[in-house]
């Protein structure tokens, strides 16, 4: 059967990349496939959202460059949190850079992303040199890089020959790259008849889910879980505003039983599409 239809567990047994299985294998203990997205730009907001969904997630994304008053200790009590809930943690940096740059940017300024992030990502817009450039920093830690191969905004540019490249410089990366932010399955995208095919298996992240609207001012498009996991074959739903709503004060039941409903939602799309 091809991985669509196989369990998190059955997947995780088989990936050579060490993130993408620990992410799995979370999956499956908690029967979870749900990643929310903290903007939160006050380090207190955002680690009580953290401590608040953190029973519910499979994973926290984070965008540490927008937390106003960061200093590292955001950084020890986020590797706090993600012990106690048991998640992966996966900052949203879109590396964009030639290699050099990248790699720099990933280990080292106010951040040092590689020596706490477990899962990073990366525009393939400058060529496979961004992942030579990131795997010299990430691959000796264990890390895994996900390529952005298509984005849930309106007017996107990363469609058709952009995408299919996308996924060959995947392929050809596959001890360190282990998927892609998209909005649909890649398996097979742009290969050409020497590829071997039969037993890809990327993972497939995807934001632009919420259940209560179908986009923001500012060219957002929303999807509900069923449509992304069920119909797409994605694996992992990224939600923020929809947990979170407005940010500010953190209602915390409120923002409880809506990672419950996402986790919930999420989980029985993907029971559904492997036909359990
Ligand atoms: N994000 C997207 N769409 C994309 C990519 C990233 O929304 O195509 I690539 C990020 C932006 C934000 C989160 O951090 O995912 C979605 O947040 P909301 O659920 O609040 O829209």
């Amino acid at each position: 059967s091809s991985p669509r239809t196989q369990t998190y567990a059955q997947r995780a047994a088989k990936n050579p990349n060490a993130a993408a299985r620990a992410l799995l294998e979370v999956i499956e203990r908690k029967k979870s496939n749900l990643c929310v997205s903290v903007d939160v730009t006050k380090r207190d907001e955002f680690l009580n959202i953290i401590d608040t969904v953190g029973p519910y997630v499979c994973l926290i994304k984070t965008h540490v460059d927008i937390i106003e008053d960061f200093d590292l200790s955001v950084i020890e009590y986020l590797k706090e949190l993600s012990a106690k809930h048991d998640f992966l943690i996966f900052e949203d940096r879109k590396f964009a850079d030639i290699g050099n740059t990248v790699a720099l940017q990933y280990s080292g300024g106010v951040h040092k992303i590689a020596s706490w992030s477990h899962i990073t990502n990366a525009h393939p817009v400058p060529g496979p040199s961004i992942i030579t450039g990131l795997a010299s920093v990430g691959k000796p830690l264990g890390r895994g890089l996900l390529l952005l191969a298509e984005m849930s905004t309106k007017g996107s540019l990363a469609t058709g020959a952009y995408t299919e490249e996308a996924v060959r410089m995947a392929r050809a990366h596959r001890d360190f790259v282990f998927g892609f932010i998209a909005q649909r399955r890649m398996d097979g995208v742009g290969a050409t008849d020497t590829d071997d095919v039969a037993d890809e298996d990327f993972l497939i992240l995807t934001p632009g889910v919420g259940l209560d609207s179908r986009g923001d001012a500012m060219g957002q498009q929303y999807r509900t879980p069923k449509e992304v996991v069920t119909e797409s074959g994605c694996d992992v739903i990224i939600v923020g505003r929809g947990i979170y709503g407005k940010g500010g004060s953190v209602d915390v039941q409120a923002v409880q039983a809506q990672a419950e409903r996402y986790r919930k939602e999420g989980w029985a799309a993907y029971l559904e599409r492997i036909g359990q």
